[in-house]
């Protein structure tokens, strides 16, 4: 992995931690109302993936804030959605669950579990018949994988061929539900093995999904059908802003802690590829000034108009 790779990796990791922690830090204050589902701890999943995969179209899970920094689009513009503001990416109507930018091939956070599975399936069936290789991503959690959507999915894109990686975020809870309670096993690859190959991987390191999601997409090129990746990782805040994450040990969560992807890769970076500490002062610095302009963005933009709030609603002489 070259330099320029590993400093990528490393802005765009902090870049995200740092959005998040700003985003609690305004919905305390009370600048973001609903919902609001943090990824502190699962970076190296988004932002890896992302780098990784570049083309094609993206379905994800509601968790996607830095998923969507990651595929490109502006913080600045997903803080104005989750502020409410007519400025954020979907013109401040979907807020933290729905950010969408088809530019960009980007389909969503989906607030349904497991409900966006089928709809890249749908697509993924385009993009085959349109013999288009990019294809397709879907990202969801562990607990989409007791959704009857999920099997369907599995089954579908299996039989058809498609070019779908499935990209499981094992973050072994659902809400307060550790998935050993609703499944016989922790790694749900399991379920999956019979239909298409399957890769288990570190998801606090970076370079390993990056790695993985590269292999996954010369398969889906090279028109081998789908592929599952199950990366094991931890989120650190509660399911959402409003859950205090009683259900799980201190002691739990600092495991996973001592592991964390942003540490893990700064370490690499200085002691083994001789990167300048003073790089990563900059960064930071760069990176701070980034997300006060994304907040003083959002602040200063509009509300949506009343007129528009029935827009968007049905697509009328959509493209795509
Ligand atoms: C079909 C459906 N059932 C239940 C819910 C309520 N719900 C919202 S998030 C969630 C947990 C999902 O956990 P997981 O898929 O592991 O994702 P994570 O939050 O860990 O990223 C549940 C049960 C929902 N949104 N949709
Ligand atoms: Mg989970």
């Amino acid at each position: 992995m070259n330099n320029m790779m590993l400093k990528k990796f490393y802005y765009l990791m902090k870049l995200g931690r740092e959005f998040e922690l700003r985003s609690k830090q305004e919905y305390m204050k009370g600048n973001i109302a609903g919902f609001l589902h943090l990824d502190i701890g699962q970076e190296a999943i988004s932002i890896g993936s992302m780098l990784a995969f570049e083309k094609g179209d993206v379905f994800a899970h509601y968790r996607e804030h830095v998923l969507a920094i990651a595929r490109g689009i502006e913080p600045k513009y997903v803080m104005a959605e989750l502020f409410g503001k007519k400025t954020g990416v979907s013109g401040g109507k979907g807020g933290s669950m729905h950010l969408f930018e088809p530019k960009l091939g980007f389909y969503g956070g989906d607030a349904i579990v497991g409900g966006h599975l089928p709809l890249a399936v749908g697509c993924a069936y385009a993009r085959k018949l349109q013999e288009e290789k990019a294809g397709v991503f879907a990202i969801f959690g562990d607990g989409s994988t007791n959704a009857g959507a999920f099997f369907e999915s599995i089954n579908n894109a299996t039989t058809q061929k498609l070019p779908l990686i499935f990209f499981l975020e094992n973050n072994q809870y659902a809400i307060g539900t550790h998935i050993t309670w609703t499944s016989p096993f922790l790694e749900q690859h399991n379920k999956v093995k019979n239909y298409m190959p399957t890769m288990l991987i570190d998801g606090m390191d970076v370079i390993e999904v990056y790695n993985a999601v590269i292999k996954a997409k010369e398969h889906i090129e090279n028109g081998l059908g789908p592929i599952f990746i199950e990366a094991m990782t931890y989120r650190y805040e509660g399911h959402s802003i409003s859950d205090a994450g009683k259900y799980r040990s201190e002691e739990e969560l600092n495991i996973y802690k001592s592991k964390d992807p942003i540490k893990k890769l700064k370490e690499y970076a200085i002691n083994e590829q001789s990167i300048d500490e003073a790089w990563f002062e900059e960064s930071d610095k760069k990176i701070a000034k980034e997300i006060d302009e994304a907040v003083e963005f959002a602040l200063n933009s509009p509300e949506p108009d009343d007129e528009e709030l029935f827009d968007d609603v049905f697509c009328e002489n959509c493209e795509g």
